[in-house]
């Protein structure tokens, strides 16, 4: 799926949760939790089935009609054709499900599909709040194939709607004997994230796009770089699709994301380097969910991941600093609120671990854009203690009047790197354990901002403005720089 479709899908469902959705329950399929329909038997040829209607993403057009020639079993299935002039139009059907008989239930949606010639990738999607995607083949040779995938409902949703989708401008897709099915009780629990079945059922095709980059971090080996996304909606794709979404709106309530109806929020992406030294496909980490998570740092045996949380209800307040632990199944645990020894109702993010797991930097703002000073933090018998100011020269006298954060140790404890009003500074370790006086890293550049360093030294990311019509935050991009032999940084790439 490429990831301007994701867009697109993103703000047809936005559209379906927040404008669509009816609020009595008269449309709602009852008893054991099976699609109305989803065998698309109760209809005429060419018309649309019974309980199904097309979800009211603007300007995508295309037709879904019963088809009685092509079919899995029974005596119909549904055929979407995607006709819109853009390939990023997303096309499709919904139909509302009984929100009571999911809630906390693990749930299995199933059936068969048939897909030819489209130019994009079809997909279901339940939406009940948080994404729960099901991506289908872009081709499957003129025959149905199975699909099946079972979610974690969370106890808290108060709504659940069903999709099936596709965006393009071509070619058919045929489902039919869609169904979804409930199971036992749900471990989830009420208003926490519920890890995807699967990661890697949501990705964007690159690290830099158009979309907003954000906290870069690459690994201590220098193999994985995460880095936080935000498909960020420009101005003309409202107008192209949703021209009543005005400018003011975006700026009031700031872009939009599906599951957070009409605030958009960050997610963090992990990708792998190839053998061949290129960076693979990003992949959407188990702990995303409804909220901004952003600023991962690995502890270095890899085994803890670090970071921050924007405005979730289980926080402080503000941002908080969050902690999963590495599964042995590879995944994330859920997100661990550090405490009130590093959280506070004020704003705590950008946390770092040294390379000996003992000492925790991170930054805390106790105002609006100023303010921001950098605090750490020592692992005592397992134990966080209570957070102190970093002193000078790192921070400075006047914190109401500059900002220090996104603070990166080395792995030998030697470079401090951080961020001092949009530019990255950084301090290297005297003889007698003081910090140097601060200087400016790659002071040639505009702004540039959250700095990491592989274990050997070699290899420093960042982020940082291409050009001057860059400035704005959300427009920076992912670099790196490779260290001379003089210890000094040099020229800086982009990242491909
Ligand atoms: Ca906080």
């Amino acid at each position: 799926m490429k990831r301007m479709n994701h867009r697109l899908w993103c703000l047809a469902v936005v559209v379906f949760m927040t404008s669509c959705v009816p609020e009595s329950d008269s449309d709602v399929s009852r008893g054991a939790n099976v699609v109305r329909n989803g065998g698309f038997e109760q209809v005429e040829a060419g018309a649309l089935p019974n309980g199904w209607q097309i979800v009211p993403a603007y300007k995508a057009k295309g037709n879904a009609a019963a088809d009685e020639t092509t079919r899995h079993g029974g005596q119909y299935s549904l055929k979407l054709t995607p006709n819109s002039k853009n390939s990023s139009a997303a096309y499709g059907v919904f139909q509302m499900l009984d929100v009571a008989g999911l809630k906390g239930k693990e749930i299995t949606i199933s059936g068969f599909v048939r897909v030819e010639g489209v130019s994009s990738t079809p997909g279901i999607l339940l939406d009940t709040g948080k994404e729960n995607w099901l991506i289908l083949p872009q081709n499957t040779g003129r025959k149905f194939v199975s699909f099946n995938k079972a979610f974690s409902i969370s106890k808290s949703i108060s709504k659940a709607g069903l999709l099936l989708l596709v965006s393009g401008t071509t070619g058919n897709v045929w489902f039919d004997d869609v169904t979804v099915g409930t199971g036992e009780e749900s471990s989830a629990q009420e208003d926490v994230q519920i890890p995807a079945a699967e990661t890697d059922n949501r990705y964007v095709d690159k690290i830099n796009t158009p979309g907003w980059q954000d906290s870069v971090y690459i690994s201590p080996d220098g193999r994985e770089l995460y880095f936080a996304y935000l498909p960020y909606v420009q101005k003309d794709f409202l107008d192209l699709y949703f021209g009543r979404i005005s400018e003011k709106d975006v700026k009031e309530r700031g872009p939009f994301r599906p599951g957070s109806h009409g605030k958009m929020n960050f997610e963090t992406y992990k990708t792998v380097r190839k053998s061949g030294g290129s960076w693979g496909r990003p992949i959407n980490l188990n702990i995303n969910s409804t909220y901004s998570l952003y600023s991962v740092k690995l502890s270095h045996d890899g085994k803890e991941l670090y970071y921050a949380i924007r405005d979730y209800k289980g926080n402080y307040g503000g941002d908080d600093i969050y902690v999963s632990r590495k599964l042995a199944d590879g995944k994330w645990s859920k997100a661990e609120n550090m405490g009130p020894n590093i959280n506070t109702k004020y704003r705590e993010d950008t946390p770092c671990l040294s390379a000996d797991g003992k000492t925790l930097y991170f930054a805390r703002n106790k105002q609006e854009m100023l303010g921001w000073e950098i605090m750490v933090s020592h692992r005592v018998n397992g134990k966080w203690t209570k957070a102190e100011r970093m002193g000078k020269p790192i921070n400075q006298s006047r914190p109401e009047k500059t900002a220090n954060y996104q603070p990166f140790i080395t792995a030998d404890g030697k470079e401090f790197y951080f961020t001092r009003i949009q530019q990255l500074y950084f301090s290297r370790m005297q003889s007698d354990g003081s910090w140097a006086e601060p200087v400016k890293v790659l002071p040639k550049l505009p702004v540039s901002g959250h700095a990491s360093v592989t274990d050997d030294g070699k290899y420093l990311y960042f982020l940082t403005a291409k050009d001057k019509k860059s400035l704005k935050r959300e427009h920076w991009t992912i670099w790196y720089s490779e260290r001379n032999k003089d210890g000094s940084w040099g020229e800086p790439k982009v990242v491909d």
